[in-house]
């Protein structure tokens, strides 16, 4: 490529040398759709009120960057790139900003005008790609984060870990520098890598280093193609330095073309496999669905309530996707144990731990494993699952032998089960399966009942207990168009106990590989998919160990202006954790009055409403008493109804 710029007829990179900063400095950006940074606002509002500048500000203002051999072609490798991003239609990246990429940025901002993608600040790595793996699961399609070389990778890493367990598509950029002789001494070969993906690898579906912008453009097609299709993960693309800087000479550009995003069918399940399937699934007497990882939209709900009445069978949902109204009449997740133990045939829908569906394990000195189903009833999987283990890590857990291995996505398979389960149903059986759904019909009533009961237990207490805290948050929100975007309480499980679950988009699920630093996140993310989607009612539950993990992202929230109730679920420690190491003294019998130690995080208390506040939101707190909660929520509802984030610290019981 040529290294003299012969087509310098644009100059938008020229920095102009010498002017004074404010007025003259505003108009530095100089495109017609440039933005004046927010800090810089009096500046350039106000031309000659600013005080004067400093000889160490004019130097720095007016000295800096020192080159610059001007300009290149009209177009360079890194404007070319951005026409390869936004021929995905992805409408966001989220970024730290880093050298490795910084002719992307400067592109994605000027010339791509910064719209779709349009750019999210971001304070952590960890931030940008758990913020992208919330999003995903609310708007049904990735979004972008891009992330600084090696260093920003290594932040990041985490978030990829758990999207990929959590099988989530997010397209990740990152950058890398060229060739030895053009590398800058000292920070830049520290951050450079000769294997950028190598990091991650295990945990992405697929990575590239294309060699070529043409290489490019294919690569981020196949990356977004590959990561939207089931069985869904992150993907890496490393874009090189050179290739990114270099000018893009228009004879050079018009042999460069971007591939159509073609989207590929989801993999469906064997015909003759899926009617095996309906057959014993209909001659069954006690028969239950397992749905895990199984709905990605409204429609896969859907799908799954017409198999579940045609069957009359009951329904565990384990919560890893909202896969069933929590509130129907069989949706049976509470009594998972007692089905699995009595079912002839059990069906699992992309099940993530089979082997853990029909076993035990007892935590003990010697851990010792109980089968819980029985010894013949009929293991039938539709899943996704085999498509996509690798070898480190290993989250696919134990081997588990099944009757009917269905290789294929669940949704996409459901229509077809549900055909071959019609035409299977003959007049004969459907009075004997209406019989069984009457009867569990009848046992759905009592969940609701008990879970009532059982909220009631320490409803006054102060600090505050996790029942109340959902009841007090579903009396103000039940008559909105709301949506749950993470619960730190998934032990006690109260908003399935409580609420009324009735839509795809009403919950989110977990994390996927249990990665601490995650909902606060993901929520936000979730909440940006959410305010894309017509301005839902969006609340968070986040866990203090889990916030503090990441709480720059409340100030990207605040800045970019998505509305959320984050409420933190204080109970001042790593309360999972402190519970382990309790477990531990009990075990080598010492007691466990100091297994606080290293597991709470107390003395000093943190106030979050504080770090809210500093963060540029409404802050209340801390709440201990419930009844200050109720006035709590309201106000900070009324702040999330007009567009902008808020947060609560409510000071609670261990759950
Ligand atoms: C990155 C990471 N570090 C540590 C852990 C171990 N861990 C599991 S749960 C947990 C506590 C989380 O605290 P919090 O969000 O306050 O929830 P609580 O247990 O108090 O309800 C920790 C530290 C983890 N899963 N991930
Ligand atoms: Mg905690």
């Amino acid at each position: 490529m040529p290294k003299t710029p012969k087509f310098a007829e644009l100059d938008r990179r020229r920095f102009l040398k010498g002017v004074a900063i404010g007025g003259a400095a505003a108009g530095l950006v100089g495109a017609a759709d440039a933005q004046t940074p927010p800090g810089a606002e009096s500046a350039g509002s106000a031309p000659g009120k600013a005080p004067a500048p400093s000889a160490v500000q004019m130097a720095a203002e007016t000295g800096h960057p020192k080159e610059e051999a001007p300009l290149t072609t009209a177009k360079t490798g890194s404007d070319f790139m951005v026409d390869c991003a936004k021929a995905l239609g992805i409408d966001y990246m989220a970024a730290v900003p880093g050298s490795t990429f910084r002719a992307l940025q400067e592109s994605f901002v000027n010339y791509g005008k910064n719209t779709k993608p349009e750019w999210l600040t971001c304070l952590h790595e960890e931030a940008s790609v758990g913020m992208a793996h919330g999003y995903a699961k609310v708007a049904g399609k990735p979004m972008a984060a891009m992330v600084h070389g090696t260093v920003g990778l290594q932040h990041a890493s985490m978030a990829i870990y758990n999207a990929w367990c959590d099988r989530v598509p997010i397209v990740i950029f990152t950058g890398n520098a060229g060739p030895v002789e053009e590398r800058r001494p000292g920070v830049e070969w520290a951050h450079t890598v000769q294997d950028g993906a190598a990091l991650v690898r295990d945990i992405t579906k697929w990575d590239d280093y294309p060699w070529s912008l043409q290489g490019f453009a294919e690569a981020t097609v196949r990356a977004h193609v590959l990561a939207t299709t089931a069985p869904m993960a992150p993907v890496l693309i490393v874009a090189d330095g050179k290739l990114q800087e270099e000018p893009l000479h228009p004879a050079e550009e018009a042999k460069l073309h971007i591939p159509k995003v073609a989207m590929n069918i989801h993999p469906r399940g064997d015909d003759n496999a899926v009617r095996d399937a309906a057959k014993l699934l209909v001659a069954a007497e006690n028969p239950v669905i397992i749905a895990d990882r199984y709905a990605r939209t409204e429609q896969g709900m859907g799908l799954l309530v017409q198999l579940a009445e045609l069957l009359q069978a009951p329904v565990v949902d384990t919560n890893s996707r909202m896969n069933f109204p929590n509130q129907h009449p069989l949706n049976q997740s509470p009594r998972r144990g007692p089905l699995v133990a009595q079912a002839d045939v059990i069906l699992g829908l992309e099940l993530i731990d089979f082997f853990g569906m029909t076993h035990s394990m007892r935590d003990q000195l010697e851990r010792t494993t109980r089968q819980t189903s029985k010894p013949d009833a009929k293991l039938i999987h539709i899943s996704t699952h085999d498509f996509l283990v690798h070898a480190n890590y290993q989250d696919f857990q134990r081997y588990q032998p099944v009757d009917l291995p269905i290789t294929g996505d669940a949704e996409a398979t459901m229509p077809a089960l549900i055909e071959a389960v019609r035409r299977e149903i003959g007049d004969g059986r459907k009075s004997a399966l209406q019989a069984r759904g009457q009867k569990i019909a009848a046992s759905s009533k009592e969940f609701v009942e008990r879970a009532r009961g059982e909220a009631v237990y320490g409803w006054d207490a102060n600090p505050i207990s996790s029942a109340r805290l959902y009841m007090e948050l579903w009396n103000q929100i039940k008559n909105e168009d709301w949506a749950l975007v993470s619960s730190s309480s998934f032990s006690s499980n109260w908003p399935f106990r409580l609420w009324n679950m009735d839509k795809h988009y009403r919950h989110i699920g977990g994390s996927g590989g249990a990665g601490v630093g995650y909902q606060q996140v993901a929520a936000v993310g979730a909440a940006l998919a959410h305010r894309d989607h017509g301005g839902r009612l969006v609340v968070s539950v986040t866990g203090d160990g889990e916030f503090n993990m990441s709480p720059g992202v409340l100030w990207t929230a605040a800045h970019h202006k998505i509305p959320l109730l984050t409420i933190i679920q204080n109970n001042r420690a790593y309360h999972q954790e402190w519970m382990h190491v309790q477990r531990m003294a009990n075990r080598h019998n010492r007691g466990i009055d100091r297994a606080w130690i290293g597991t709470t995080i107390a003395d000093p208390n943190v106030d979050y409403a504080k770090i809210a506040q500093g963060y540029g939101m409404l802050g209340i707190g801390p709440v201990s008493d419930p009844k200050d909660l109720a006035s709590a929520i309201q106000k900070a509802i009324q702040v999330v109804k007009r567009g902008e984030p808020a947060l609560i610290d409510c000071v609670m019981q261990p759950r």
